[in-house]
């Protein structure tokens, strides 16, 4: 086929979905896209790319996309929307939410996103300067979703870290600094159909390509397992007890890096005794795991050099995610893995550029202190959890969703809805989110389709570019890169450009800033000294130059990662430190330790025997993102049905065969899933794939696209919480029983 023009940018949401950095190239033909594909030039991905990438075509031009605003015309849930112009929407909004704002006060309305695409900046600009403290992963169960592994990274050493794939380097593998990891510990985490939060999950079969090894720790058989030097089947949720486990072999056979622990870190002798309870044997019987496997994977992990540790979404979701993550974190400070080539390099946006203000002292960046400070004041669960205070400038989810029911202690009127499908995806406990939706004065949701969520209670629609149909710019964690609009469709708009609009409404003062989203996008990139054009012109993407606080490695000798300009990390000793002062202050143990979940066979063991499976939910899939997708024909058909799957030994016992459709239910509900009987699950857990509802059937209430019937999270409580309020959604260690579908309810 002839192109009129090829386009090369940043894919980074709507589209793919995903955490994003791939480099891509879109084809143009009659002013249509016709074809997009990886952009072999770019480090990130050197030239691959994922089904959903490749199917963006059927994404952006679908039939049922939305392409010009909408209002709401019958009663909520009727489906019945009207076209109306952009100006006619974006009056009402202001109007609407002007009066709120002047009747309740700002911080009655929600900003609530989903996951880590390119929202955070747009929605964080819109809340803030429409006076809201309250942006918000509404749903999100304990916000479990990496900030408890942020928090403790922060907490233990001011900074952030990721597996060493040669990713900061435009010369990758063949960076003559690098070294390949030889041990991997792929931990809790599926990194291939996923890419998560940044990285590229094929980073780690480059790496394996090139000699490392696997350690892995789950409790299915992925991709990775099969191919590990250890696979640790582990019981969900207890991740905690391992990693206290591996830390008492590593200490006590004094296989940690003495010189780093004695130079750069503090509190070990505390970590020491603390981690002498977790001996090998007992974390066996909480795990599941054989002690000996404990043991040598300790060793095996310690002993390599270097060594590094790719972990996943689960060990948020653990009770006390934050604690979980906190002993994880120390394997690799242990060891000396930490900012080593090959080991878990310190992750800075590139240059410094805010693309999303991840942390609290972004947010100062960003907006100076005092208004943090004011932030502070009525943003829900600032009060009552120290750590949510003073590490993230997000809304804690349960209290939220509570708020919205006792409007104590002020009420909640309205939700701005962007990138997030609550009732489809995003909340544990589907039932309790559909009703506190349902409360609220008025509801916008930004999207590209409608959705159970857009259904049952959307107000006002607003279309959303596409990334091919958008300007913008990402700095998660390299390379520095832009994402160059190719194509419109219909009158769809891009975050920023509505965001950016809106905020100028509240906030007049804006005007005199920003014009443009261009304008606003070349402020957040002084840092870096480059503007947006300057940056497509080259290319699209900057790597950060070595010697930066954005670029590995060994970044605490140098002094690049304080303030004062010292050697040492970014915490008041200076040090890494094993008994965390932050945790302390918090009011939290400084200290990891292990806690059950909040259902099991050992802390509940009557519900236990009425409920004999641990129900995992979630595992990605590489044709979905979240609930995104499924009315996509190239991606559907590779994953037609919502599933489950069960080990044959279960299957067999209940005369369930492969393919059959079961009930899968629990105290809070029931919900029907399409039987995959296989050996990859342990034969005490099923996996139940989330986000799923069906786009091809009636999306009006009472149906709602299906969701009472499939949806996974309506057997998943919001949790007891966690006691930073980080961590704790119980997404993966729901009891549950199955039965055939055809058997009658008892
Ligand atoms: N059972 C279970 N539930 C889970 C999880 C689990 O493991 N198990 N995981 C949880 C986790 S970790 C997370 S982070 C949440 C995620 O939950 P969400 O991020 O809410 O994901 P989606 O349900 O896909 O909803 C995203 C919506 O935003 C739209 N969209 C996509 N990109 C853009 C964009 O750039 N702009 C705009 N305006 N709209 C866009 C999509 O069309 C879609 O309707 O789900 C959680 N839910
Ligand atoms: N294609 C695609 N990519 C995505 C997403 C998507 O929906 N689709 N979602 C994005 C988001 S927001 C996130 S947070 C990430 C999440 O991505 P991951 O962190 O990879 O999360 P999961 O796929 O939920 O689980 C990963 C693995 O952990 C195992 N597991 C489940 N429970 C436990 C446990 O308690 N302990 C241990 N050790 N293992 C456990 C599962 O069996 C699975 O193999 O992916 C992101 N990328
Ligand atoms: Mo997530």
């Amino acid at each position: 086929m002839e192109y009129d023009k090829v386009v090369t940018t940043t894919a980074w949401s709507p589209g793919p979905g995903c955490h994003g950095g791939c480099g891509v190239k879109l084809y143009i033909k009659d002013g249509k896209v016709v074809k997009a594909e990886g952009d072999e030039t770019h480090p990130f991905n050197q030239g691959r790319a994922c089904p959903r990438l490749l199917a963006l075509t059927q994404y952006m031009y679908h039939p049922d996309r939305i392409t010009y605003p909408l209002k709401r015309v019958g009663k909520r849930g009727e489906g019945k929307f009207e076209r109306i112009s952009w100006e006619e929407a974006l009056d009402t909004i202001e109007a609407k939410l002007g009066k709120i704002k002047e009747e309740s006060g700002p911080e009655s309305v929600l900003f609530c996103q989903g996951t880590g695409r390119d929202i955070g900046g747009p929605i964080s600009f819109l809340a803030y300067s429409y006076g809201s403290p309250n942006w918000i992963q509404l749903g999100l169960a304990g916000h479990s979703c990496y900030t408890p592994r942020l928090g403790a990274m922060m907490a233990t050493y001011g900074d952030y870290s990721v597996l060493d794939a040669a990713q900061f380097s435009e010369k990758r593998y063949d960076d003559p600094d690098y070294k390949v990891p030889q041990i991997i510990m792929v931990w809790a985490q599926n990194p291939m159909p996923g890419c998560p939060d940044g990285f590229f999950g094929h980073w780690i079969v480059d790496c394996m390509k090139r000699g490392s090894k696997l350690i892995v720790i789950d409790p299915r058989w992925t991709w990775f397992a099969s191919r590990a030097e250890k696979f640790l089947q582990i019981r969900p949720g207890t991740d905690g007890a391992l990693a206290m486990a591996m830390i008492n072999v590593i200490i006590s056979e004094e296989l940690y890096d003495k010189d780093f622990v004695e130079q750069w870190t503090e509190g070990f002798e505390e970590l020491k005794h603390r981690a002498a309870e977790y001996t090998p044997q007992k974390v066996a019987e909480i795990t599941w795991i054989p002690e000996e496997d404990i043991i040598e994977s300790a060793r095996m992990y310690a002993l390599a050099k270097p060594a590094a540790i790719q972990w996943g979404v689960p060990i948020d979701k653990c009770p006390e995610g934050s604690t979980v993550a906190q002993a994880i974190t120390h394997l690799w400070c242990l060891t000396g893995n930490l900012d080593v080539p090959g080991g878990n390099v310190i992750a800075r946006p590139a240059y410094g550029v805010t693309t999303y203000p991840f942390s609290t002292q972004e947010m100062h960046e960003l907006y100076g202190e005092e208004f943090v400070k004011n932030l502070n004041e009525k943003r829900i669960g600032a009060n009552e959890f120290p750590m949510v205070r003073n590490f993230r400038g997000w809304a804690q989810p349960d209290l939220a969703v509570k708020q919205m029911f006792t409007g104590d202690p002020y009420p909640i009127k309205a939700c701005w809805i962007q990138t997030s499908n609550i009732l489809g995806g995003q909340a544990a406990d589907t039932r309790l989110h559909y009703e506190a939706l349902k409360r609220m004065d008025f509801v916008v949701v930004a999207d590209l389709f409608h959705n159970p969520t857009t259904m049952a209670v959307a107000d006002i629609i607003l279309p959303v570019a596409s990334t091919a149909e958008k300007e913008s710019f990402r700095s998660w964690w390299v390379p520095l890169q832009v994402i160059v609009p190719a194509v419109e469709v219909g009158e769809c708009r891009s975050d920023w450009e509505i965001n950016l609009e809106l905020a100028k409404r509240f906030n007049p003062e804006l005007r005199k800033r920003y014009d443009t989203v261009k304008q606003l996008i070349d402020d957040r990139l002084k840092p870096a000294g480059i503007t947006y054009d300057q940056l497509k012109e080259q290319g699209g993407w900057v790597m950060p130059p070595e010697n930066s606080a954005s670029r590995p490695y060994r970044r605490y000798e140098k002094g690049l990662l304080r303030p004062d300009g010292k050697p040492g990390f970014r915490t008041t000793s200076g040090k890494v430190e094993f008994a965390s002062k932050s945790y302390q202050d918090w009011g939290l143990d400084p200290l990891p330790y292990y806690s059950e979940p909040p259902e099991s066979e050992v802390r509940t063991p009557e519900l236990f025997k009425k409920y004999p499976l641990v129900m995992v939910t979630g595992r990605r899939s590489s044709v979905f993102f979240h609930s995104e997708h499924r009315m996509i024909p190239w991606l559907r058909e590779c994953d037609p049905y919502p599933i489950v799957e069960i080990n044959p030994s279960v299957a067999g016992k209940m005369g369930i065969e492969d393919g059959e459709w079961i009930v899968i239910e629990n105290d809070r509900g029931s919900i029907k899933r399409k039987a995959q009987v296989t050996p990859i699950v342990h034969p005490k857990v099923i996996s139940v794939p989330h986000g799923w509802w069906l786009p091809e059937e009636d999306g009006r209430e009472p149906n709602l696209y299906g969701i009472w019937d499939i949806n996974c999270n309506n057997l998943v409580h919001i949790g007891p919480g966690a006691k930073s309020g980080y961590g704790g959604g119980a997404y993966k260690t729901a009891l549950v029983r199955i039965r055939k579908a055809n058997e009658a309810v008892e």
